[in-house]
């Protein structure tokens, strides 16, 4: 049996769940309170953060190389192109995903110019989506569930308008459908309040 190491606010988390769902794969959840981490989580990762995912006693930590691991322990139903230099592509939008979320926890922290900055940044995306349905291509995979944790909290917890965006806004209505991201709405929601 897995064991995710994880907390519902944590959007890393997210892309954990959502893969899991996704594979249907059943799991444990041991939720880590990240304002009082207990000190054995850094016995698991050294970076003391979440998630962690537990495999028979081998544990591995950092969301999207989980999610690789994942993809390939259960590869029904798949979650990268078949195409390697489609996959490669899904890759390099996770790679660059730093780019994406400096000005979103920027504009968290409500800093100067970080709302101007993260808008730069979907509009990047719904650029992107004018031309292939998915992040990751011509089908759903790593590289929207890698994204769409940040787009549903932006949108729902930092007040985001979507509005002027409509392929990505499009995008986010599609993946509202699948209930392994219906779900992670469902967890926002109740963040919310
Ligand atoms: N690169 C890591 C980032 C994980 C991360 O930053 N998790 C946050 C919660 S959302 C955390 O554990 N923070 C605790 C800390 O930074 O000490 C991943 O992709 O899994």
């Amino acid at each position: 049996m897995l064991t995710l190491y994880d907390a519902p606010r944590c959007p890393y988390c997210a892309r954990v769940r959502i893969v899991l769902a996704e594979k249907d794969v059943p799991y444990e959840t041991v939720v880590i309170d990240l304002a009082d981490r207990p000190a054995w989580l850094y016995e698991k990762n050294p970076l003391g953060k979440v998630p962690v995912l537990e495999d028979d006693g081998w544990v591995l930590p950092e969301s999207a190389v989980i999610g690789e691991y994942l993809n390939e322990r259960y590869p029904e139903p798949p979650l990268l192109p078949e195409d390697a230099a489609e996959r490669a592509v899904a890759r390099l939008l996770v790679f660059r995903f730093e780019d994406f979320k400096e000005p979103y926890y920027a504009l968290r922290r409500g800093e100067a110019g970080a709302a101007d900055a993260f808008l730069a940044e979907l509009r990047q995306l719904d650029g992107l989506l004018r031309h292939v349905p998915y992040l990751t291509g011509r089908a759903y995979g790593l590289a929207d569930i890698d994204y769409v944790p940040w787009v549903i909290r932006a949108r729902d917890l930092l007040g985001v308008a979507l509005d002027g965006l409509p392929a990505l806004a499009g995008w986010l209505e599609r993946l509202s459908q699948r209930p392994a991201v219906a779900a992670e709405l469902d967890v926002v929601a109740a963040l919310a309040g």
